[in-house]
């Protein structure tokens, strides 16, 4: 059997990895684990076939024979427990790493989404320069805490994880606005993240799914 995730047929990024796919590709260049890409249209999302898979129409998807998953976190998780790197084996590092991949995804990512929908959906409405203070300081009040947990540290907990591969994930997207520029040390945790080289190797299949079809200069 081998394992299949979905991905946008054509990202809005354009390749900048920041698409959910990228995280999982991440956790399957961790693990070592062989998956190909199904593009989906955005039409398609919304469509039976796709809403099978994954109940809200969106991606990543993840299928491995009749197992099929959605949720980045899960879909993480599921890859960590499988191929034992990503996380501790022994049970008490293992629940502060998984207690990790909760904090980036329930606590750390929803104030730094408010920063893209602000930016990008909002930012022509009347009363976003006055709503924009408030998304940034809500943004620095979780980020500033978790760069006072990282302090020198290579990574959150010891060894690489899995909570460290979905924090970096998490924070890669504030980078555009500035703000992960003003937490040298989560800036510099963020850059070891990207260093990896299944970091690495997912990042350039991205980029290269999304620029299949585009001609070569
Ligand atoms: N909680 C879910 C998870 O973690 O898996 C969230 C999944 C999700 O938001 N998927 C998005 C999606 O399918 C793609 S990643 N959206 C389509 C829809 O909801 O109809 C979010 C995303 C999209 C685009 C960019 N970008 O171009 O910069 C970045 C991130």
């Amino acid at each position: 059997m081998s394992i299949v995730i979905t991905a946008f047929e054509h990202s809005p990024d354009g390749g900048k990895g920041l698409a959910r796919d990228t995280r999982v590709r991440w956790a399957l260049e961790e693990a070592g684990l062989a998956y190909d890409v199904r593009p989906v249209s955005f039409p398609a999302l919304k469509e039976p076939e796709h809403l099978r898979l994954h109940p809200f129409g969106q991606i990543p998807t993840f299928e491995d024979g009749d197992l099929v998953l959605f949720e980045t976190g899960a879909i993480v998780f599921h890859v960590a427990e499988r191929q034992g790197s990503l996380l501790p084996s022994e049970p008490d590092a293992r629940a502060r790493a998984i207690t990790w991949m909760f904090a980036a995804l329930n606590t750390v990512e929803p104030p730094i989404l408010d920063i893209v929908t602000a930016k990008l959906l909002e930012g022509d409405k009347p009363w976003s320069k006055d709503r924009w203070p408030l998304v940034v300081e809500r943004v620095r009040a979780r980020v500033g805490p978790l760069a006072a947990r990282l302090g020198d540290a290579e990574w959150l907990d010891g060894a690489f994880s899995a909570g460290d591969l979905l924090m970096v994930s998490v924070l890669l997207r504030l980078r555009p606005s500035g703000i992960l520029a003003e937490f040298p040390t989560l800036a510099a945790y963020v850059a070891r993240g990207e260093a990896r080289p299944a970091y690495q190797r997912a990042f350039a299949a991205q980029l290269a799914f999304n620029m299949r079809g585009s001609s070569a200069s």
